[in-house]
């Protein structure tokens, strides 16, 4: 049997257990659903233990006794609805930086929407040579190879998307209000939640590939982040008291992204700019913006049509395309 078709009937045993812990089906009823042998099914059942899925028997049944927060192939693929992100998936216990292994994957010939995710990252990437705190069995690290046809200058459109996907994955899933931080943050009442770094191989005018990373803290208590970041960074657990299954978030992610993907590729970031603006931080504020060695201070007036960052100074508009934003 392949590891596809292992994965497969895996997934219906999951079903039929009842997808919960404390769901259970009689032993030989089992066997009949699945058309699997006694022998078939004891090696289904260690499989999901190594999985993290713990199945008991006793007295003829079986139940589903703990339900492990994994994120690999199977448990994505357990909750996958989307149908072009995520179709191939390259798991890792631990990475340099998943970006890093995107980029490789991709300059291989890796094809749209495959997914790279490491359970930590030891060498994890921000922007501008800063680095993401990416420690194990917490958080979401992954990133996405896009082959999108557009012109290098529509890329940063991508990051915001993202943030966008991130705040809607969180918002329906958490039933919590995460806002998006130009150009590349999503933070939940004031911390930084999320940050993406989009990176880019083009020619002069064609876009080769996009890598998307994405850096999702979930299941952190406080006291998971180092000294430097606990002010400023959070985590869903923190914000809603609740552990959450991070392969289900991801794979809900990956829907709410495609979704909005696949107009991105036809009608470019224009569509999406009242949607980002309703949800962006900092709208109205005075901020100041760090972009190379400018300083610009000015009222958050909003977004252009392109995603840059429109504000308003005491000489007039300014339009940011990058920079680094932070409240006056
Ligand atoms: C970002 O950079 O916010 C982009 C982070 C992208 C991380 C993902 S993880 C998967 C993929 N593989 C990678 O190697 N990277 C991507 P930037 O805007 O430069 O913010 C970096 C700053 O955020 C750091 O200097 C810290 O202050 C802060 N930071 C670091 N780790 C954090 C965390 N886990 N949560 C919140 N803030 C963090």
């Amino acid at each position: 049997m392949t590891k596809k078709d292992q994965i497969e009937l895996a997934n219906r045993f999951l079903t039929i257990l009842g997808d919960r812990i404390g769901g259970g089906i009689a032993l030989l009823e089992a066997e009949k659903k699945l058309s699997a042998t006694p022998t078939q099914l004891r090696h289904l059942i260690e499989l999901l233990g190594g999985w993290g899925y713990k199945v008991k028997e006793s007295d003829g049944q079986l139940n589903l006794v703990e339900v492990g927060d994994f994120v690999n192939d199977f448990a994505i693929r357990h909750y996958l609805a989307a149908k072009v992100l995520g179709q191939k998936i390259h798991s890792y216990q631990s990475l340099g930086s998943t970006n890093t292994t995107a980029w490789q994957l991709a300059e291989q010939g890796a094809p749209e929407g495959t997914l790279v995710v490491a359970d930590r990252q030891t060498a994890g990437r921000g922007r501008l040579g800063r680095s993401w705190h990416s420690p194990p069995r917490v958080g979401l690290w992954f990133s996405l190879v896009l082959r999108p046809e557009i012109a290098p200058a529509e890329a940063p459109g991508l990051s915001l998307l993202t943030a966008l996907a991130l705040a809607q994955t969180i918002q329906s899933r958490c039933r919590m209000e995460a806002k998006i931080k130009w150009p590349n943050d999503c933070q939940i009442a004031g911390k930084k939640v999320a940050g993406i770094l989009t990176e880019l191989s083009s020619e002069m005018d064609r876009v080769n590939f996009v890598i998307v990373g994405v850096g999702l803290n979930v299941n952190q208590t406080k006291s998971d982040f180092p000294a430097g970041l606990k002010t400023k960074a959070t985590s869903l657990f923190v914000e809603t008291k609740t552990k959450w299954q991070r392969a289900e978030v991801l794979a809900l992610f990956l829907k709410e992204f495609e979704h909005f993907y696949l107009q991105f590729k036809k009608s470019g970031i224009a569509p999406f700019i009242k949607e980002i603006e309703r949800r962006m931080a900092l709208l109205g504020q005075k901020v100041k913006l760090a972009a190379g060695k400018e300083v610009i201070t000015g009222k958050v007036a909003g977004l252009a049509p392109d995603g840059a960052l429109l504000l308003e100074t005491k000489t007039g508009s300014y339009r940011a395309i990058s920079g680094e934003v932070a409240v006056l």
